[in-house]
Parts: C-alpha cells; structure tokens; sequence
C-alpha cells in the first residue's frame, strides 16, 4: 500500500492502458502509476503476476476496496466497470442503460480490441509480412468501424450517455492509421473522434506516460 492511499495502476501507454488513465482523469480521483515497461518485460516479474496472472497490463491495486480493504483487479473492462460502480459515473445503474454500456464495453473487449491488436501486430511488429493476415485484420477493423460509425448515426455517444464504452474504444480508435483506416470513410465516428478528443481527461490519459515510453 502507498502512504497517501491512492489507487495504484500498473500501466503502459498503449490502447488497453489508457482506458484506466481517461477514466481516473474523468474521475479526478488521485492515483499513482506503476510503469509496466512491455517491451522489457516488466510484465513476468513474479511481484505483478501476483495482481495480473495474465501478464498483461493494466491492472489496479485500490486500498480502499470493498469493505475498506484492499482489493487489486486486471483485465481493464473489469477495472472500468469496479470504478465505474465504486464511483458511481460513466456507467449508469438504471439496468437498461447499464445493459446498453455492457454491450459495447464488452464489443470493444471482445472484438475492436482484440482484431484491431492483431492489425498493429501483422501490419507493424511481425518480421514476416503475411498478406493473409494483414488484409485479414485490417478488413476486420475496417468492418468493426463501420459498426461503430452506423451506431453513432443517430447516438452521440455508443451506449446514449457518455460511458466506459467510450473510453474503452477511444484509445485504439487513436491508432486508426497504424490499423490502416481512413476515418474519413466514416464521418460519424469522426465526429465522435473529435468530441472524444476534445474532453481534456481524453487528452491527459492519452498523454501519460508518453516521456517515459521515448526514454
Ligand atoms: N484483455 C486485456 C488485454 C491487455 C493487453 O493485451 N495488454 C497488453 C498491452 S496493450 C500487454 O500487456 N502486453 C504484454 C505482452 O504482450 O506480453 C485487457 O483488456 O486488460
């Protein structure tokens, strides 16, 4: 536990990172970073497995859990939802809306996150450039904007109100270039994309942690 009991994130900057910095900044609630260095391999130390059995980042140590006691959390939808209920913003307690936000947090987890992580992956790291693959996930994603962009027609936000559904899907919409989309082909998730933008908790969470990823 840190002295001033703020929320711990063990954290990179990259898409599934910064949904837990845009939300603690939407939130204003104090909370220390823990740098989880992915490319060094901070990620198999024993000491974060311990929290994050995945070895994936984000995860989160909050010491003042459920029944004032620590609880530690990974998976970043999971993250989202406990602090979206523990504060009670950006996902809504009415079932019907809460329905409506799980819907798209989990089509983010479970769908742009994933296809759009296999884009970066096939069009950027991978040493053997597969055709296959690249068309493959880049046509998934191309597919998976065109579903957000049909939704936002007539929604300015994914699930009606301002949720954790936005904030999970902002992050990898950001690396629209790397997944080699056009935004413009797809006017109303630009719009969303500039509004998104425009939220200064947005801009901070996608700024942290940048010096340290040059360095
Ligand atoms: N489903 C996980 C995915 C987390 C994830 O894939 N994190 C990546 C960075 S974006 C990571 O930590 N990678 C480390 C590795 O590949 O070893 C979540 O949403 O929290």
């Amino acid at each position: 536990m840190n002295a001033n009991n703020d929320i711990e994130l063990y954290y990179w900057p990259t898409p599934n990172g910064w949904k837990i910095t845009i939300m603690l900044e939407e939130l204003g609630v104090p909370y220390t970073v823990k740098y989880i260095n992915i490319g060094k391999g901070d990620q198999f130390e024993p000491d974060f497995l311990e929290i994050a059995p995945n070895n994936r980042m984000p995860a989160i140590i909050d010491p003042d859990g459920p029944d004032g006691k620590s609880i530690s959390l990974f998976e970043s939808g999971a993250i989202l939802q406990y602090l979206g209920r523990k504060y009670n913003k950006f996902y809504p307690d009415n079932e019907r809306q809460r329905v409506a936000v799980d819907k798209w947090l989990f089509w983010q987890m479970g769908g742009l996150g994933p296809m759009a992580g296999q884009a970066h992956h096939f069009r950027l790291y991978a040493d053997e450039k597969i055709t296959y693959a690249i068309n493959r996930y880049t046509d998934e994603v191309n597919r998976l904007y065109g579903v957000m962009n049909r939704r936002l027609a007539d929604h300015e936000f994914l699930a009606g109100d301002y949720s954790i559904a936005d904030i999970a899907c902002i992050g990898w919409v950001a690396r629209y270039q790397r997944q080699g989309q056009d935004l413009n082909e797809f006017p109303n998730l630009h719009r969303w994309f500039k509004t998104m933008n425009a939220r200064p908790a947005v801009a901070k969470g996608l700024l942290i942690g940048k010096q340290e990823q040059e360095n």
